[in-house]
C-alpha cells in the first residue's frame, strides 16, 4: 500500500509594516486569525494560524512589521520578530510591491540573511498592475538567495496556490502540531482583545492606535436561562475549531458571551477623543467589535467597553512583557 508521508512546518511571515502580512495570513487560514489595519504597526504579537492541507500541516506565524525605531516598546515588538524567524522553518517574506524598498527594507534584508532559513518571497498588492515588481524582485535577488518568489494580493486573494506550493516544497517530512480541527492557538481572552482593538484602530487616527491597548478583565458563557456555566480552564477550543462559527448547535437556545474589557489610552486627553460627543465614539466601537466578535463566537456577544487611562504605559517594562509576550511557546 501507497504510504502518504505528511509533512509539517512553523512558516514566520515577515516583512515591513502594512506589507500585508495579517491580510495574508488569514487569507491563508481562511479564518479571521489575525486582526487588520491601514495603520502600520498593527500587529504586536506572534499570532498563529493553522493549516491542514493533503501534504501536511503548516503553523503560519503572523509577526509585528519590521521597522527601524529606538522607543522600548517598540523594540520588544521586534524580539516578536526575530523569535519568530528563529521559530521558523520556513519564511515567507513579505513585501508591500507599491512602496519603494528604503533603509527599513534593507535592514530586514539583513536580518533575514543572518537567519539562515530558506526564504520564499511574497510580492503582494499586485491587484494595484504593479511595473515596479520586477526591479524590486531583481534587487531582492541580488540580496538573499530565494527559494522562490511568488507574486500575489492576499486581499484579492490571487496566486496563493502557488505560494503554497513554494512552502509546501521547502516542507520537510514531520508529525503535526496541531489536531487537525484547529485554525489558531490564540487563548479566547488574547482574541477577544484583539478584535477590540483593530475596531478601536479603524475608527481612531493620528497618534492613538497606538496609544491604546485593550485589557479584557472578565468574561464569561451565559447559557439562556441559567446562570454562568462556563469552564474557561476550556482554552482556546471555545472558538478556534469552531467549524461553522454561526451554528451555535442545533435547537439549542443561543447562549450569551458577556465580556467586560477596557480600552487603555496613555493620556487624559485621549479619553475625549475615544469617547467622542455624547458616547458616540466609544458606541460606534463597541458596536462593531461585538459585531466582529459575533462573526468568531457562536454566541450572542455583550460587550461592556470602557475608557481608562494608564500614564506612558509604553514605559511600563511589567505591561510591556505581558502585552508582548501573549502568545505560546513553540509546542
Ligand atoms: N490593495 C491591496 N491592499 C492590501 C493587500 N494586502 C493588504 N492590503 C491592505 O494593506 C493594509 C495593511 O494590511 P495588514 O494585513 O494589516 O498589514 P500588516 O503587514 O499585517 O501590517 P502590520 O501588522 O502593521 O505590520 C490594509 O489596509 C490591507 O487591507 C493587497 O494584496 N492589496
Ligand atoms: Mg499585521
Amino acid at each position: 500500500m501507497l504510504q502518504v508521508v505528511m509533512k509539517s512546518a512553523f512558516v514566520a511571515i515577515v516583512g515591513r509594516p502594512s506589507s500585508g502580512k495579517s491580510t495574508l495570513l488569514n487569507a491563508l487560514c481562511g479564518h479571521k486569525v489575525s486582526i487588520v489595519s491601514p495603520v502600520p504597526q498593527t500587529t504586536r504579537n506572534q499570532v498563529r494560524g493553522i493549516v491542514n492541507r493533503p501534504q501536511g500541516q503548516i503553523v503560519f506565524l503572523d509577526t509585528p512589521g519590521f521597522h527601524l525605531s529606538e522607543k522600548k516598546f517598540n523594540l520588544q515588538m521586534m524580539d516578536n520578530v526575530v523569535r519568530s524567524l528563529k521559530d521558523a522553518d520556513v519564511v515567507i517574506y513579505t513585501i508591500d510591491a507599491s512602496r519603494p524598498a528604503g533603509a527599513e527594507e534593507n535592514a530586514l534584508i539583513e536580518k533575514l540573511k543572518k537567519a539562515h532559513k530558506p526564504l520564499v518571497l511574497a510580492l503582494n498588492k499586485m491587484d494595484f498592475k504593479l511595473q515596479s515588481a520586477d526591479q524590486i524582485e531583481a534587487h531582492v535577488r541580488t540580496q538573499l538567495e530565494l527559494k522562490a518568489a511568488v507574486r500575489i494580493s492576499a486581499l484579492k486573494q490571487t496566486n496563493l496556490d502557488a505560494l503554497f506550493d513554494a512552502v509546501f516544497a521547502e516542507t520537510k517530512e514531520g508529525e503535526a502540531w496541531y489536531p487537525a480541527e484547529y485554525y489558531t492557538d490564540q487563548d479566547p481572552s488574547f482574541r477577544i482583545g484583539e478584535i477590540i482593538r483593530e475596531q478601536a484602530i479603524n475608527r481612531l487616527k493620528d497618534e492613538i492606535p497606538h496609544a491604546i491597548y485593550v485589557e479584557v478583565a472578565d468574561y464569561e458563557v451565559r447559557e439562556k436561562g441559567a446562570t454562568d456555566v462556563w469552564d474557561r480552564s476550556e482554552g482556546p477550543t471555545l472558538e478556534a475549531r469552531a467549524e461553522n462559527p454561526q451554528d451555535s448547535g442545533a435547537g439549542s437556545p443561543k447562549a450569551t458571551l458577556w465580556v467586560r474589557a477596557f480600552l487603555t489610552v496613555e493620556r487624559d486627553s485621549q479619553v475625549g477623543i475615544v469617547v467622542g460627543k455624547d458616547g458616540a465614539g466609544i458606541k460606534a466601537i463597541r458596536q462593531a467589535a461585538q459585531k466582529e466578535l459575533g462573526k468568531i463566537f457562536s454566541q450572542h456577544i455583550q460587550l461592556d467597553l470602557r475608557v481608562k487611562v494608564n500614564s506612558k504605559w509604553r514605559t511600563k517594562d511589567h505591561l510591556i512583557s505581558g502585552i508582548l509576550g501573549s502568545s505560546q511557546p513553540k509546542p
